[in-house]
């Protein structure tokens, strides 16, 4: 097994469960795919609509002139770092065991946006957190912290805060309820779990003591070149007359929201949606990043600091819309086995029949995950868009009107729940399953198992036979419930130790003015996504819930309560990574529909109180397992002190080369310098003094830290910063600081710093 000696005999927390023990640790083997994505189907094959429909979607906004500013509502944004332990834990996302932290390229944040109705307490936060997905442990955690902070914050609940993650596969893990996700991380790890709880609940706090009368307003503008449906096999599945509707295969329209204060009209954030898989990090990268959605955030924010029209703490949020089928991997899908064809279109298969060589190529696939690489360039694309948009705001864009700010939030169990389609028919729900093609992956990054796409049932590795036996057989009403599903994993019949997925769902939305935001616990695939959003606003309009305006809907998630995904029911019979992943059977999109339908009254200006709060969802913070030890001692080598210079920088550069340093490095977990930094760099100023002008928060600035001796406990620090060729970088002299904490094998962790002699950059 590929996992890291030093994880080897960790503590178990309690209970016996040591036949599941053994269970488990096969399964770790085996589970994986957990949350990868998709497939690239081929070019060649794509029929492409002529047809110059308009993207009819329901958040289409005239951009006709607007002068008027529209209702004043209370308003905040607040930012915090949430970076949990930066090495030897395994990455959120892809399901890869062997993807074990080694550093880092960017601290991860949460970003909180707090919306309120003048003179009430009506309000709701909307947190995006540079995570894989919101969670039911964190969401509890948050509320947990919130309430802790007093009565002044008991306008924030259960009902009104919404937890979203961008779904970014390059954080840390380990801070699932669920024990599925966990299995890859080696069960629950507390630090850095309470790493994003407190850095959320700090996010809120800063948001909420920033309260203040301000505007919203809103528009969108097509993101062209920055995804590109990886599931089209899947999405063909969808009506003719439907897909006839869209000019595009996935949702190109990137929406942002204003946040302007009354006081002086100066900005103090913008909140986007735009709908692309955060994986452009690829499944073997190391280093912790936002990916591009947090990068794409810390461009606008850099972007705005200083400007006049922009507030001092600008936070710009770039959250996460119905993204279950689109991929930034824009070049297509090939296999990767010299033969440069694309991968099969139905199946995203190679030659040998199997997906481990089939990848999604990002417009830089040829180059490493370096300063300017895919992520960079899809990162710069999403953030250019909402940077035009944003620059074009004064003389266009609709003002947010109607004083109304609501939310409604209830948990629904998912096991056998019955309600009619449009057309009458009774269906239902079922517990939790995962379909063959879960274990297949995606081509952003394919699962360990050879599983093809599309795989009808038969297994072709016994390996997954055996795993399988492990299992739980599916129930006949389970088999019978979920349809077309080749049951591979039947975690919604799962309770041993404890469950594996959720089978209680979060169902929420937010409404300010005329803005209805759907809040999904699962990834939303591009036509579940403008199912869901038109159902929304036709009951929306029909009930006149936002009086003479008309509704604009948004779809974003994954929030809350990581459910995998939603898929249409055609795009579930076929049975690709994403149908596959769609938990609770074909009827899923419907019944999230259905149950959106259901809180839609609450959303009305009349509305008081809620709908019943529905059945508490397991708490598995304190039970879980967990297999992940502690740092257990760093010395620094015979002659050699914490913080020494190994390898030192050269004297000078030219910009656009890459500076590094080595280091006498201690274990990062030691501490998490959260709000801080472990590397700097500092340049001489006119004054002869030294400013620090890049940190973690800096993309090209990167610390990655490595073991050298296990029995002593010795390691190594390089930071390496990759300069610029462009205006960025100015020439001058410079030098790298190191801060590192330090655990003797009895008593108490130290800090130390290091810092490199000075080294010139021409
Ligand atoms: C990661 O995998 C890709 C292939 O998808 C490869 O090109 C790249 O070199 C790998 N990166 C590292 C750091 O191994
Ligand atoms: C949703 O389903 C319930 C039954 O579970 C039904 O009573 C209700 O009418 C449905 N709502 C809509 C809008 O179809
Ligand atoms: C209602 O629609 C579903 C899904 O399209 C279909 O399976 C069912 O046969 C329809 N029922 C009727 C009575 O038309
Ligand atoms: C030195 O100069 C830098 C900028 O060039 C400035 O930020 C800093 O405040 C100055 N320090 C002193 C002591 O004047
Ligand atoms: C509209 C769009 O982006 N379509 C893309 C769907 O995906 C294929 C490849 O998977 C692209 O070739 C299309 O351009």
């Amino acid at each position: 097994m590929p996992f890291q000696h030093h994880r080897r005999g960790a503590p178990v927390s309690r209970r016996a469960v040591i036949a599941t023990i053994s269970a488990i640790s096969l399964l770790i083997l085996a589970l994986f795919a957990l949350t990868q994505h998709s497939q690239g189907p081929k070019v060649s094959r794509l029929e492409v609509r002529s047809e110059k429909v308009p993207e009819s979607q329901a958040n289409a906004v005239p951009l006709e002139s607007r002068a008027a500013t529209g209702d004043k509502y209370l308003i905040g944004v607040g930012k915090a770092d949430i970076t949990g332990p930066v090495v030897e834990i395994n990455l959120a996302g892809y399901a890869n065991a062997e993807q074990v932290g080694a550093g880092l390229r960017q601290r991860i944040y949460a970003r909180s946006f707090i919306i309120g109705e003048v003179g009430s307490s009506n309000r709701f936060v909307y947190v995006v957190l540079d995570t894989m997905s919101g969670d039911t442990a964190v969401r509890k955690g948050i509320l947990e912290g919130l309430a802790a902070l007093g009565p002044a914050y008991a306008a924030y609940g259960r009902s009104n805060v919404a937890v979203t993650g961008t779904h970014s596969h390059s954080g840390p893990g380990g801070w699932f309820n669920y024990l599925l996700p966990q299995v890859t991380s080696l069960g629950f790890d507390r630090q850095g779990y309470q790493a994003i709880v407190d850095g959320a609940v700090l996010s809120i706090k800063r948001a909420h003591e920033s309260l203040q009368e301000g505007y919203l307003d809103f528009g969108t503008t097509r993101v062209d070149d920055a995804n590109i449906n990886r599931s089209l096999y899947a999405y063909l599945a969808n009506p003719e007359s439907e897909r006839a509707q869209y000019t595009d295969d996935v949702d190109k329209t990137l929406t942002l929201l204003r946040f302007r204060r009354a006081s002086d009209l100066k900005n103090v954030g913008v909140l986007t949606w735009f709908a692309v898989h955060p994986t452009s990090m690829q499944g073997n990268n190391t280093h912790i990043t936002g990916d591009n959605k947090g990068l794409a955030a810390y461009m606008f924010e850099q972007s705005v600091k200083g400007a006049s029209h922009a507030a001092e703490g600008f936070v710009a949020g770039f959250a996460q819309a119905n993204m279950g089928d689109a991929t930034p991997n824009v070049l297509g899908a090939y296999c990767e086995d010299g033969s440069g064809q694309m991968c099969d279109f139905m199946t995203s298969t190679c030659a040998d029949g199997k997906s481990q060589s089939c990848r999604g190529r990002g417009p830089m696939f040829h180059k490493l995950d370096l300063g300017v690489s895919s992520c960079y360039v899809i990162a710069q694309r999403q953030f250019s868009g909402a940077k035009a948009l944003y620059d074009s705001f004064d003389s266009q864009s609709t003002p947010v009107v109607g004083p109304t700010v609501r939310s409604f939030h209830f948990y629904q169990d998912m096991r056998y729940y019955q309600f009619p389609l449009d057309n009458g028919t009774m269906v239902q729900t079922c517990p939790a399953a995962l379909g063959y093609s879960f274990a297949a992956g995606t081509s952003d990054w394919p699962g360990a198992f050879d599983f093809t796409q599309g795989d009808s049932g038969d297994p072709n590795n016994p390996m997954w036979n055996a795993v399988r036996g492990l299992l739980r057989t599916p129930s006949a009403e389970q088999k019978r419930c979920q349809g077309a599903k080749p049951i591979l994993l039947d975690v919604g019949e799962m309770s041993v130790p404890y469950a594996w997925t959720p089978n209680i769902v979060d169902i929420q939305a937010l409404r300010v003015g005329q803005l209805i935001i759907i809040v999904s616990p699962s990834e939303v695939t591009t036509m579940a996504g403008r199912r869901w959003r038109n159902a929304v606003q036709a009951a929306a309009q029909a009930s006149s819930l936002t009086g003479s305006q008309d509704p604009v809907v948004i779809v974003s998630g994954p929030a809350n309560s990581y459910s995998h995904y939603v898929t249409t029911p055609e795009e579930y019979s076929v049975q690709r990574y994403e149908g596959a992943s769609t938990l609770f059977g074909p009827w899923q999109l419907p019944a999230y529909v259905n149950l959106t339908l259901r809180g839609l009254p609450y959303l009305a200006p009349t509305a008081t109180g809620g709908p019943p709060a529905g059945p508490t969802p397991p708490d598995n913070r304190d039970n879980s397992l967990s297999f992940i030890t502690g740092v257990v001692l760093d010395a620094a080598p015979a002659g050699k002190s914490f913080g020494q210079v190994t390898t030192a920088p050269r004297a000078s550069y030219r910009r656009g080369e890459v500076v590094s340093a080595t280091f006498v490095g201690a274990n990062p977990r030691n501490n998490l310098r959260l709000e801080g930094t472990f590397a700097a760099v500092e340049r001489l100023t006119e004054n002869n003094t030294w400013t620090r002008v890049l940190d973690d928060e800096d993309w090209r600035l990167v610390y990655s830290w490595k073991r050298t001796n296990w029995v002593l406990g010795h390691s190594e620090v390089t930071i390496t910063w990759e300069t610029s060729e462009e205006e960025e970088d100015v020439a001058g002299t410079y030098r790298i600081r190191y801060y590192g904490d330090s655990k003797p094998l009895i008593g108490r962790i130290k800090a130390f710093e290091g810092v490199t002699g000075s080294f010139r950059l021409s």
